[in-house]
């Protein structure tokens, strides 16, 4: 049974080198930058700041690992699609994904966080693709629904479960600010995680 409650960072990997190599599941968290990967993870895990978070996007350029009780790992990937990083530092954050999910056998599940309130980009659409062509179950986490009225989350729903093409239990309704969707999340890592 995992508790979740020895969460440690392990570390920054610049490269595959620095990745775990002993065979325990990922939860893999995937995302635009900014949308709130890093505050995603802090939910799950119910603390304040372990995961780094910033209004800077565009900052984690690495892939962070987080141990969680010896039983599995949280990977929080670097986010795309900031316009303000360098032709330099899209193509290494390219070649990194690659060869990560190329390389990486451990994938349990992958969690794409959205922002609600937008329709995804066509880099979220194709890192969705990413996920479709591996053959890796995920779901999408459609994060900052704090910051809509009841009536604007159905149309944002539908609007990101539609561009995504993910069907309605794939989907769930987040907010890290106010811990909104968190059980269903864990719910949803839990089922993912072999042996558990
Ligand atoms: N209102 C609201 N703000 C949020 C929520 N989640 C994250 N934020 C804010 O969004 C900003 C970015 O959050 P991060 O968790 O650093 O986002 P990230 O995806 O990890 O960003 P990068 O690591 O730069 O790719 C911060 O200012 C957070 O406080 C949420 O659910 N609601
Ligand atoms: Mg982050």
């Amino acid at each position: 049974m995992i508790h979740l409650q020895k969460a440690e960072f392990l570390r920054s990997a610049a490269d595959l080198s620095g990745l775990p190599r002993d065979g325990l599941p990922q939860i893999v968290f995937a995302g635009r930058s900014n949308v709130g990967k890093s505050s995603v993870i802090n939910c799950l895990l119910g603390r304040k700041n372990l995961a780094r978070t910033s209004s800077v996007p565009g900052k984690t350029a690495n892939i962070n690992l987080y141990a969680i009780d010896g039983q599995l790992y949280f990977t929080d990937l670097p986010g795309y699609g900031f316009a303000q990083v360098s032709q330099n530092e899209r193509r290494r954050w390219g070649e990194l994904m690659d060869r990560y999910f190329a390389g990486c056998r451990d994938i349990a599940l992958g969690v794409l966080v959205v922002d609600l309130r937008h329709k995804p980009t066509t880099d979220d659409v194709a890192m969705a693709s990413v996920f479709r062509q591996l053959s890796l179950p995920f779901v999408v986490c459609a994060n900052k629904a704090d910051k809509l009225g009841k009536t604007q989350l159905e149309n944002c729903r539908n609007l990101v479960a539609e561009t995504l093409d993910v069907a309605a239990d794939r989907l769930i309704l987040f907010s890290a600010l106010k811990g909104m969707g968190k059980q269903e999340l864990l719910t949803q890592i839990f089922a993912h995680i072999p042996n558990t």
